[in-house]
């Protein structure tokens, strides 16, 4: 794809550019890491600028990374922070417009034609999830009811009486809706519904087939981030099924070792970072996201559609998440799909870390109905086989180990620091 490659230079070009004159921040970033806009002569060059992270937005709140005069925004959505202060992220007309042609895109890509109805069910408001899909299936012709989230008996009541064809949501709110519908006793085949976009968290194969079973639709993947824009940096196809589509003319993707920070090829699982090359009120360059995933290698693995932009996989995990145990990298979500490809053992799990003298181990604690010392054995055998690490198993008491009350559960109890 050489004209995409340049493209994506010239626009990197311009945007590092706009950067270095216009936000005191960047250039001394760049000047602490020894470049000025001029040594971006090749793609390769990109990774000897410096990376952006939720930090530094935190660190220039709120508008200190904003490129453009304050009269020229137009919109302004927040993320709630954590640790104290959100992070803000601007857009002005130019964003507002990139932002809707990627979502149309996705949503084509996603099933969606114009004409059909749509059901936004992402949360409207600061969130970029909601006014974000709402503009791009404006956008790309599609009548939309913009519900957003909660109020699960009113949602199942517009579906059933609006006749929408696509709905848009997060995948476990799908499939209360889908839990909504057999508790009425209506069947998949009855509803209007035939395509879902899901995303804005991570999910898995077996969460795409029972929204498929359940809701009578093709579920394909949308990711996004608000820092670079919101949902819509990239899609599955709904004939394919396998990788999101990164809208690469907008966000230029780089794949970097979540230790390093060195790049990886195409085909390595590492940390996604982006620059939003098009974005003009508050462009971000390499972007790390955090996000734990793979660009599929196109020679190895081609795509089906025809398409010319690369595909990333699902997401993994998160950074943040990683265990190094004894070397080997191993994200928690490994595991749990080790025990979910098992079939018989519920996937509540959690991870307990010790330190004996100089030697690191991982408990791998299950809830089962069953003791069966055949079963711990099984699992000790499959997560060696798959995952490449020796880990000791527990069976617990279904209901013994920690749950989500909403906000993020822990699946990680680390002591090592407190023995050896
Ligand atoms: O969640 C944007 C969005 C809205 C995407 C609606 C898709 C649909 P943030 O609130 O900034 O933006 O959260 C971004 O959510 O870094 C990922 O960790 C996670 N995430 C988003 N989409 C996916 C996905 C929106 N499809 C953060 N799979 C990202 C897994 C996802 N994780």
């Amino acid at each position: 794809m050489p004209e995409l490659r340049a493209l994506q230079l010239a626009r990197l070009r311009e945007m590092v550019a706009r950067q270095y004159e216009r936000v005191p921040a960047y250039r001394a970033k760049f000047g602490a890491a020894g470049v000025t806009p001029d040594d971006l002569r090749t793609l390769g060059d990109l990774a000897r600028f410096p990376l952006t992270r939720k930090a530094d937005l935190r660190d220039n709140y709120p508008l200190g990374l904003s490129c453009v005069p304050r009269g020229e925004l137009r919109r302004l959505h927040a993320s709630s922070g954590t640790t104290g202060k959100p992070t803000v992220v601007a857009y002005d007309a130019n964003d507002l417009d990139v932002f809707a042609e990627v979502v149309a895109r996705s949503l084509y890509a996603a099933g969606a034609r114009p004409g059909m109805t749509f059901h936004n069910a992402y949360g409207y408001g600061l969130f970029t999830g909601g006014l974000g899909t709402h503009a791009g299936a404006e956008r790309l012709g599609l009548c939309t009811v913009p519900v957003s989230g909660g109020g699960t008996e009113r949602q199942v009541g517009l579906i059933l009486d609006l006749e929408p064809e696509v709905i848009a949501c997060t995948p476990s709110y799908a499939l209360v809706l889908a839990g909504e519908f057999a508790r009425r006793g209506i069947r998949p085949e009855d509803l209007s519904l035939r395509y879902a976009v899901l995303g804005a968290e991570p999910w898995t194969e077996k969460t795409r087939r029972e929204v498929e079973e359940r809701l009578g639709v093709i579920a394909t993947n949308i990711y996004g981030l608000s820092e670079i824009i919101g949902p819509g940096v990239s899609n599955e196809d709904a004939a394919e099924q396998r990788g999101s589509y990164l809208w690469e003319d907008h966000f230029y993707p780089e794949i970097v070792d979540a230790g390093t920070g060195e790049p990886l090829p195409d085909g390595e699982w590492g940390v996604l970072v982006l620059s939003s090359m098009t974005r003009t009120a508050m462009p971000v360059l390499r972007y790390w996201t955090g996000d734990i995933t793979r660009l599929i290698p196109e020679d190895r693995e081609p795509n089906t559609t025809g398409r010319t932009m690369r595909r990333m996989d699902q997401i993994r995990g998160r950074a943040d998440d990683l265990i190094i145990l004894r070397g080997v990298n191993v994200y928690p979500t490994q595991l749990e799909a080790v025990l979910v490809g098992m079939g018989q053992v519920s996937p509540h799990y959690h991870i307990v870390l010790t330190r004996t003298g100089a030697r690191d181990d991982l408990t791998l604690q299950v809830e089962t109905e069953t003791e069966s010392p055949a079963l711990r054995a099984e699992i000790e055998r499959l997560i060696k086989a798959q995952v490449g690490v020796t880990v000791r198993c527990e069976l617990c008491v279904p209901g013994s180990l920690p749950r989500s009350e909403g906000g993020k559960l822990r699946r990680v109890t680390d002591l090592r620091g407190e023995e050896g």
